[in-house]
């Protein structure tokens, strides 16, 4: 799968794209992660990429004419891929969003606006507008970061041996809550491990993870 980002701030990816387990989907070929220089496409001798709002208002929006550039190129690269923009307007980004992605084999391009958002008319090349929860963020790239790494981790062949069946099993689409996790040592200053984990019931322990995972903290 090629990912390709469209950001003016491609070095806040480093960090999470140089993880372990995002870094080994790359160096296995699973995963291309690329990046397209929003500012080459901006316009006048400061590569402008930003303008004021019609009508008036605070801040700044991303202009259309530099970013339908920016997505012309990442298409060009990549004719099938699919347009994705975080927006705080979008639809709640779900884990069933990131199966689904996860399953199309096709590539990814994926917006990372600035300031205080983006010209509407831009949505024309967008195929899906996410929201990863309700609060105000500086930019898309978090919300980009958050997609990339839900997605990559369901791709075949990235986990390995690491993927923790039990947890996928309770996750039945959207709904479900993880249940709380113990390990070493069984009594930690008076806080103990619930007896039922230490029982080797596994029906029994089954079931309380079910009945932990419907109540949330
Ligand atoms: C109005 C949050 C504005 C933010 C209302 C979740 C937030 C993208 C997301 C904003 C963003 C609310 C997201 C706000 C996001 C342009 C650049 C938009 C950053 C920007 C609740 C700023 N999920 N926010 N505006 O945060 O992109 O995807």
């Amino acid at each position: 799968m090629k990912i390709q980002i469209i950001s003016l701030f491609p070095e806040m990816f480093e960090g999470v794209l140089g993880n372990s387990m995002l870094w080994k989907a790359r160096d296995k070929g699973i995963v291309s992660y690329e990046f397209v220089n929003w500012r080459d496409f901006g316009l006048g001798p400061r590569k402008q990429v930003d303008d004021t709002p019609y009508g008036g208002g605070d801040g700044m929006l991303m202009m259309v004419e530099p970013l339908v550039a920016a997505i012309e190129k990442a298409k060009a690269n990549d004719p099938g891929a699919k347009v994705l923009l975080p927006s705080p307007r979008g639809h709640t980004y779900k884990q069933s969003d990131a199966k689904r992605l996860a399953k199309t084999d096709k590539g990814l391009i994926i917006i990372c606006p600035r300031y205080e958002g983006y010209d509407e008319r831009v949505t024309e090349w967008v195929d899906e507008t996410f929201c990863i929860g309700n609060y105000v963020l500086t930019g898309g790239e978090l919300p980009a970061m958050v997609i990339i790494d839900s997605i990559v981790r369901l791709l075949p062949g990235v986990l390995g041996g690491e993927t923790s069946a039990e947890i996928e099993s309770f996750q039945q689409d959207d709904k479900s809550v993880e249940f709380p996790q113990y390990t070493r040592p069984e009594d930690f200053r008076g806080l103990k491990v619930p007896q039922v984990l230490l029982s080797g019931h596994h029906a029994e322990i089954k079931s309380w993870r079910q009945k932990q995972s419907r109540d949330r903290l």
